[in-house]
């Protein structure tokens, strides 16, 4: 039994869903290229990190000839466009019981990271007014490896200063509760039991979680 002083949080499907503008995104791109690009595709890059979802977008569509600085283009330009719907974003599209789950936590002094692919993830929460409820911000621009590699989670253990087994992770994507698993914390998984089975407990958001059931999963 190890006692839980810290929780990480993966960012898009947990805390808020940006799903929608990387949708977006992605697809204008597509059609500029003169290809489409399907809500169902998209569900493929989540938590996949930037120029790896070009890579699958430009496959999909058929695309073979791009060089690799004109893929970094490519993803900068959606990007521009996915930063200009982000910076619009309002604390009205916290997913429900994330800001209370996060103000439990500290009001107990249980430490809170930040474990995304995104490098878009600091103005994301500060957009949503989340910012001051994380000690520590581990997202795409620190970290090199994608999940399921769990370089995200463990740097965000060491940041706090505390050992994997004290950490829980809340996880979306299958790739991030394989990648928690790794690095040895235990993972509670956000959304269906028959996707995320690998997890220690399964709810559909964290609307559904307490200190208790954090504290069950000791
Ligand atoms: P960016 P997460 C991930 O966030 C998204 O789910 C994924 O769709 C996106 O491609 C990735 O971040 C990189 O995002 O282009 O903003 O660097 O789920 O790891 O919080
Ligand atoms: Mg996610």
């Amino acid at each position: 039994m190890s006692e839980i002083k810290a929780c990480i949080f993966d960012l898009d499907g947990v805390i808020v869903d940006t799903a929608i503008y990387h949708y977006k995104a992605w697809k204008r791109l597509a059609n500029e290229l003169g290809f489409d690009f399907s809500e169902e595709e998209n569900e493929k890059l989540k938590g996949v990190s930037r120029i790896k979802s070009l890579e699958l977008m430009l496959s999909w569509g058929g695309v073979i000839d791009k060089t690799g600085v004109e893929k970094e283009q490519l993803a900068s330009r959606k990007n521009s466009w996915y930063v200009e719907m982000i910076n619009q974003m309002k604390p009205e599209e916290i997913l429900p019981g994330a800001q209370k789950f996060l103000e439990e936590l500290r009001k107990r002094d249980i430490k809170t990271a930040l474990g995304s692919a995104s490098k878009n993830a600091k103005v994301i929460l500060e957009k949503t007014g989340l910012l001051h409820l994380f000690d520590v911000l581990v997202d795409g621009n620190v970290v090199s490896a994608s999940k399921p590699d769990p370089e995200v989670f463990l740097k965000g253990a060491e940041l706090l200063h505390l050992k994997p087994e004290n950490c829980v992770v809340f996880e979306d994507a299958v790739s991030g509760v394989e990648a928690a698993k790794a690095a040895g914390m235990k993972v509670v998984g956000i959304g269906s039991l028959a996707v995320l089975k690998n997890a220690n407990l399964v709810i559909p958001g964290l609307h559904e979680m307490s200190l208790q059931k954090l504290k069950e999963l000791q």
